[in-house]
């Protein structure tokens, strides 16, 4: 089995990518795994080309820093000629039609200017999976049709040229508690979020994090109880404490007498919490000779994970 997980590198990793991804990514004990810092995923809509060099380098270095075993992390624009080969196979196999008719490209593709990158980024998609033969892909819903392209295109290369492509699945990923903006309980954090004000950042300064928790919204029942429906944005605020503290979010609130209280056991537990990924994660930037090493060497492994399955492809297709 190999599972296949990303993360796009459209702004700075977040509380919410942490707790919800990359942390269990460090603590997962699977072998073939492999994680990777999408980069030309984030190119489908307008980026500037110097932030998303050093977005894509901050993400990788917390992937390292949090324990993500380098050896099955890799950069996807590393293997742009494997995957960019594979993708103009995949969409001389791929109609129009399933392309416009992917939900996401349907809600992301308004205004004047849309990128034809958005509406054909699932079939690199598809190749992120193929190549390495991913037989499993933790997605969220908006992903999950994705993923059933990538299915399809497996299913119907194979049967048309040969069988070089293992299946893939979607899978769910093991429930994490999803992180809400501290300003705004209904949202998620979001990297793209248009105020950072409620988005804990991994690399804020300990005294950043601590000013935004104090700003976070939190109700007047003014009773720090477990009650999501009731409570949404005390909820958000106690299931932070209690994944960055290992407790129950129902445990996390006992004895904190107040919001004030609540507030800076929350501040106190996430800077401790990143504290290390945080000095790790800097080390790791300063330092971008030992960063490209580790990335080189994760691009190689990458690359060979893939070169059969890609020679066969192309010569299946007729290339070469
Ligand atoms: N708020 C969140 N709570 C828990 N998990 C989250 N993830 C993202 N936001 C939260 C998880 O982080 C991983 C990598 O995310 P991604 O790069 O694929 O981005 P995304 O899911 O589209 O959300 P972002 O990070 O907020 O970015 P934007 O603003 O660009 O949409 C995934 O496993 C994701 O579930």
């Amino acid at each position: 089995m190999t599972r296949l997980s990303g993360i796009t590198p459209s702004g700075h990793v977040h509380l919410g990518n942490y707790l919800g991804a990359v942390r269990r990514w460090a603590r997962e004990d699977a072998d073939g795994d492999l994680y990777f810092v999408s980069d030309l995923h984030a190119m489908t809509t307008p980026y500037r080309p110097e932030l998303l060099r050093a977005l894509t380098r901050e993400q990788l270095a917390v992937l390292i820093a949090t324990g993500v075993p380098a050896d099955r992390v890799f950069v996807q624009s590393d293997l742009t000629p494997e995957l960019t080969s594979l993708t103009w196979v995949l969409q001389c196999v791929t109609t129009y039609g399933e392309a416009a008719r992917m939900t996401q490209f349907k809600e992301k593709s308004t205004g004047a200017s849309v990128r034809l990158g958005l509406l054909t980024y699932p079939t690199l998609m598809a190749a992120d999976i193929l190549l390495p033969g991913a037989t499993e892909v933790p997605v969220g819903d908006d992903q999950a049709q994705h993923v059933e392209l990538a299915r399809t295109l497996a299913r119907r290369f194979n049967g048309t040229y040969g069988e070089v492509f293992v299946m893939p699945k979607a899978i769910m990923p093991p429930v994490a508690a999803r992180v809400a903006d501290l300003s705004d309980p209904s949202r998620k954090m979001a990297k793209s979020a248009r105020d950072s004000i409620g988005v804990l950042h991994v690399l804020d300064e300990p005294d950043l994090l601590s000013r935004k928790v104090k700003r976070a919204v939190t109700d007047n029942h003014a009773r720090v109880e477990y009650r999501p429906a009731e409570q949404p944005a005390v909820a958000n605020l106690l299931e932070i404490l209690a994944a960055c503290t290992g407790d129950g979010p129902r445990d996390a609130a006992a004895g904190l007498d107040g919001y004030a209280a609540l507030k800076d056991a929350v501040a106190e537990a996430v800077i401790e919490e990143l504290r290390p990924v945080r000095s790790r994660t800097l080390e790791l930037l300063d330092d971008p000779a030992e960063l490209d090493k580790i990335r080189a060497a994760g691009a190689v492994r990458a690359r060979e994970r893939g070169a059969h399955r890609l020679a066969s492809a192309l010569r299946l297709a007729g290339l070469g």
